[in-house]
């Protein structure tokens, strides 16, 4: 195997990333921009130190004053002891690079802060896959320890309404006068708006242009949140709204939680072109077929007998090879039968289920000869941790060992195995 192979595969949050070093975090950054890692590796890598961020997401339509108003928020967060990190997407001038360097400008009195980290994402006009390129940089910046970043993009869209997916809480940004407006909703970005903000309240216009959001808000589709949008005026050069804008937005932070991202990825359908236990209808059939896949199960000779979302059973019938020098049966292939249920229930939602602990309890010895089997149910299943327990048992009923495991659970598919059967179908 190649060298970029291996790390395309082997890739984990290195101690620096995660203490939030900026030369580390622009590193791993880098990596994502060009593909360097598979972005489930990276989901997969990163699972466990993601969620604590408050991602704030701000569309609005180009010269809106998006920019100048990030610059102002960084000064609020500072001061308010936060570490910030920005990212600015703005694939509206993907020659020049001239929006980009001018929102480095915009905001280069906060960007050389100790506490400030501003990367902007040179799209190059290539809109495909921006999204999602967007998360998985969030995910560096949440992993790193940020407490509050900031998605900056160009509410033209499609995929600008795919950005602020992303964000916990959405804002979108209207200057004075009607065009901002109607631009915004157009991309359908007022349907997700949790804050609206009307820029350079300096300006004339700046009452109008709040009345007639506010106006539209009442065409909005009733939302379940107890949320009421708000609608809020900021002038850049005074930064008069400022510390007021942040309130709310904090305010919605603590109302919404945080992690919305993580959330809407767990319950994504998978790829259409991939046959994912989400969208298979057999998880039965499924499942056996994982258990056929796992070279050392096929080797010890245990098969799943019984499968469905969240449960499972396997069975062994003893033979000499399964026993140890006392003649009983070896606690690891108790182990490993009642292991291999755990791992077939847990991952039978579809997301990969990543072991965290496991408890095993022998109460009976088993011989040559008997019939065993474990059968893994479900005790609870959270967003993100799941336990099972798992019972051994032998064909006359005789309980063997009891087992419970605790695993975390990932946004990562499990991959459908390639079977001899579905090998030769194809
Ligand atoms: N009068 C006034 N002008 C502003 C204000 N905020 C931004 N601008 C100007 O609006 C223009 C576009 O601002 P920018 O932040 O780059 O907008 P973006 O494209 O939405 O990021 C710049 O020339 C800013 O100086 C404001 O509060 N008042
Ligand atoms: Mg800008």
């Amino acid at each position: 195997m190649s060298k970029q192979a291996a790390a395309l595969r082997d890739w984990t949050p290195s101690p620096a990333l995660l203490a939030g070093d900026r030369r580390a975090v622009a590193r791993t950054i880098s990596l994502v921009e060009h593909g360097t890692v598979d972005p489930r590796v990276l989901s997969g890598a990163l699972a466990p130190h993601l969620g604590r961020a408050h991602v704030l997401g701000i569309t609005g339509a180009p010269g809106a004053g998006k920019s100048t108003l990030v610059h102002a928020m960084l000064g609020e967060l500072l001061a308010r002891g936060r570490r910030i990190a920005v990212v600015a997407v703005d694939p509206s001038s993907p020659i020049s690079g001239g929006a980009v360097l001018g929102d480095r400008v915009r905001m280069g009195e906060h960007g050389a802060h100790p506490d400030v980290f501003i990367r902007s994402l040179a799209t190059r006009g290539h809109l495909g896959g921006l999204s999602r390129n967007t998360e998985e940089i969030v995910d560096v910046l949440d992993a790193a320890g940020f407490d509050t970043i900031i998605i900056e993009t160009v509410g033209a869209g499609q995929s600008e309404v795919e950005i602020m997916r992303v964000a916990d809480t959405r804002i979108v940004a209207c200057a004075p006068g009607l065009g901002d407006s109607v631009q915004a909703i157009k991309a359908g970005i007022l349907e997700i708006a949790d804050v609206l903000v009307v820029t350079k309240s300096d300006l004339p216009g700046a009452d109008v242009t709040a009345r007639d959001l506010k106006d539209m808000l009442h065409l909005r589709a009733p939302s379940a949140d107890a949320w009421t949008v708000p609608v809020l005026g900021t002038c850049a050069s005074t930064s008069a709204g400022v510390a007021g804008l942040i309130d709310r937005i904090e305010e919605h932070g603590r109302a919404a939680g945080r992690g919305r991202r993580l959330l809407a990825r767990a319950a994504r359908p998978a790829p259409a072109t991939a046959s994912n236990a989400a969208d298979v209808v057999d998880v039965e059939e499924w499942v056996r077929a994982l258990a056929a896949a796992d070279p050392f199960v096929r080797s010890l000779g245990i098969s799943c007998t019984q499968a469905g979302r969240g449960c499972a059973t396997v069975a062994l019938t003893l033979e000499q090879r399964h026993l140890n020098f006392n003649g009983t049966c070896h606690g690891g292939v108790i182990f490993t039968l009642a292991d291999t249920a755990f791992g077939l229930a847990s991952n039978s939602h579809g997301k990969v289920a990543a072991g965290i602990d496991a408890h095993l309890t022998y109460q009976q010895a088993a011989r040559a000869g008997d019939r065993l089997q474990a059968r893994a149910t479900e005790v609870s299943r959270s967003r993100k941790l799941a336990v099972y327990r798992v019972d051994v048992t032998r064909a006359d009923g005789a309980v063997i060992s009891s087992f419970t495991g605790t695993v975390y659970i990932t946004g990562i598919d499990v991959a459908t195995p390639v079977t001899q059967a579905s090998q030769e179908s194809m």
